[in-house]
């Protein structure tokens, strides 16, 4: 088993983060997106739309998606659930999870793609999608931080895989993207620091 990582990106870095909480290791080999490596056939083999991080089984099938791979993980070894538990818990998660996704990531990787001087020589960019993509991550991380304000993590009061995942696309969108959410969103800053706190932060 491999998985296909880059240390610079954030969805990789859901998958890492969430193995460090699961206390998995899983040998990694790193790939040179900047180089375009991941776009090459050989890679496209093993995902056709070209994104890291990808899971190659030791019988040659591969799992994209990083939410996927974790899901992956989570049915091997159940304990901690990280994917809430019983049918009213594992819906709560995913719908979290999901809320991460199209009200956090979505925006943020729009900001990326229509606002970032990186990212410009590779898309004809389109400055009103990052304004308006802006405003939306903005949106998002109020939402977020109304349900911090009554519970401890995202998708209720333990930490699960939305966690991993919030806290990825939080340090991406604050951080390389520079839409960092409003001081004023109190709730989220202490979540932040207490995820940032955890020994799966560093991963
Ligand atoms: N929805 C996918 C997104 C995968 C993705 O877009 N990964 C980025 C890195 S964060 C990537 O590989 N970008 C380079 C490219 O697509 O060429 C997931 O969650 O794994």
């Amino acid at each position: 088993m491999i998985l296909y990582d880059s240390t610079r990106a954030p969805n990789p870095r859901r998958v890492r983060i969430y193995l460090a909480e699961k206390g998995l290791h899983v040998p990694m080999e790193q790939v040179d997106m900047l180089a375009r490596q991941n776009r090459q056939p050989d890679f496209l083999a093993k995902n056709p739309v070209g994104g890291l991080p990808v899971l190659e089984l030791d019988d040659g099938s591969c799992i994209s998606e990083s939410v996927s791979i974790c899901r992956y993980f989570e049915e091997l070894h159940p304990a901690p659930p990280l994917f809430g538990t019983g049918a009213k818990g594992k819906a709560i998660v995913d719908m979290w999870l999901r809320r991460v996704e199209l009200n956090l990531m979505v925006p943020i990787g729009m900001v990326w793609i229509h606002g970032h001087a990186l990212t410009a020589k590779l898309i004809r960019q389109i400055p009103e999608a990052a304004a308006q993509n802006r405003a939306r991550t903005a949106i998002g991380y109020k939402l977020f931080d109304d349900q911090l304000a009554s519970h401890e993590f995202i998708a209720g009061d333990t930490y699960t895989v939305a966690d991993a995942v919030a806290l990825a696309t939080y340090d991406f969108g604050a951080g390389l993207v520079g839409v960092p959410p409003d001081e004023s969103l109190v709730h989220l800053k202490r979540w932040h620091d207490a995820v940032s706190a955890r020994p799966s932060a560093k991963a």
